[in-house]
């Protein structure tokens, strides 16, 4: 199938075992079924497939394990009803620059990201800082399906139902101080298992942050899995941040540190162009990146070269739910 845009006018490489929309459909219905049984069969199928010791489920590959699936979201704004985008494309059209900078890079290039053991160490402005191991992070709270809208800066925009749990969830339980007012998030820079780490393309660690009340918004999703399955390496397993609001890099992929701070952090895109990418970076149809405009995007997967561009939407639509924490600010100012 032909992905088009303005960055590629070729064929991305097919993955070899990408499940059909059917299966999916007919496997994530059973998920449904199943669900609220057991999060903890998941958790040690999970681990079992991840190092080959099988004491879960077997594990064809990264993400056919059981029980991420979890009910719809109840959260405003959490589903839409929009088609999705095709399994294939959302895990073969990519942004991961430690793997590379080209679209298909992540999908050839990620196998080599161990993702377990993981840990998350939670440190700064908190009442419990620690070491938190992914099984834990994992139970800390219901897992639900959210469909999300994701639209990136470069133009183009995806529907893709992400599986995980409102990151306030675990903000709550570490107690920030009353003098947190950032989110800082670290992602994994490992020269051994990620080749474009050591590239001058980014200063290594990829980080990314929030302001305090975007971080505990209800839509703010710590990520586990898509399309009902544990998150293929290419989009940031094992655990990665989704703000369906913002453009797809401010959702920092393999998260190692969330680190609490009273200072607004500087960002990965921030710190390598800092007149075109600000902190906020909240999707603004008005605000245009200064190479390029902000007004339309193309839907991946939608007619290829043939399609017709769509209008961006103001916070990619979710202005219902998100609008107020910007009142009084100028978004052209705080881009
Ligand atoms: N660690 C890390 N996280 C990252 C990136 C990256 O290069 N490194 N790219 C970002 C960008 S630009 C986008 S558009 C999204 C893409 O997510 P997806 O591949 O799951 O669609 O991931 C974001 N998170
Ligand atoms: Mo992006």
């Amino acid at each position: 199938m032909l992905i088009s845009s303005r960055h590629s006018g070729f064929d991305h490489p097919i993955p070899s075992d990408i499940t059909p929309r059917s299966v999916y459909e007919d496997r994530r219905a059973l998920l449904r079924l199943a669900a609220g049984s057991a999060v903890g069969v998941a958790v040690s199928g999970w681990a079992g497939g991840q190092s080959g010791s099988g004491a879960g489920a077997a594990v064809a590959r990264p993400g056919k394990l059981d029980l991420l699936a979890g009910a719809t979201s109840g959260v405003p704004g959490g589903v839409t009803m929009e088609k999705l985008t095709s399994y294939q494309d959302a895990t073969s059209y990519n942004n991961f620059y430690e793997f590379g900078t080209d679209k298909a890079d992540p999908a050839r290039n990620a196998h080599t990201l161990k993702t377990a053991p993981w840990t998350v160490n939670i440190e700064g402005l908190v009442k419990k800082p620690g070491a938190y191991a992914l099984e834990d992070l994992l139970k800390l709270s219901a897992q639900e399906e959210r469909i999300y809208r994701m639209r990136c800066v470069e133009g183009w925009s995806m529907v893709i139902p992400w599986v995980g749990y409102s990151l306030a969830a675990l903000i709550k339980k570490v107690e920030p101080l009353a003098s947190a007012k950032y989110v800082e998030f670290v992602t994994l820079a490992d020269k051994a298992t990620m080749p474009f780490v050591g590239s001058r393309v980014l200063d290594w660690p990829y980080t990314e942050g929030l302001r305090m009340d975007e971080a505990m918004h209800p839509l703010t999703l710590l990520t586990f899995g898509m399309y009902g399955e544990v998150l293929p390496n290419q989009n940031g397993a094992p655990v990665r941040i989704v703000v369906p609001w913002k453009y797809g890099f401010k959702s920092a992929k393999s998260i190692v540190k969330i680190r609490f701070t009273d200072k607004e952090p500087g960002t990965a895109w921030n710190k390598a162009a800092r007149n075109e990418y600000g902190f906020y970076s909240n999707v603004n149809p008005d605000v245009d990146h200064p190479r390029w405009s902000q007004a339309t995007e193309r839907r991946i997967g939608e007619g290829g070269l043939f399609a017709k561009k769509r209008k961006t939407l103001l916070f990619n639509g979710y202005e219902a739910q998100v609008g107020q924490l910007y009142t009084g600010m100028d978004l052209k100012k705080f881009f």
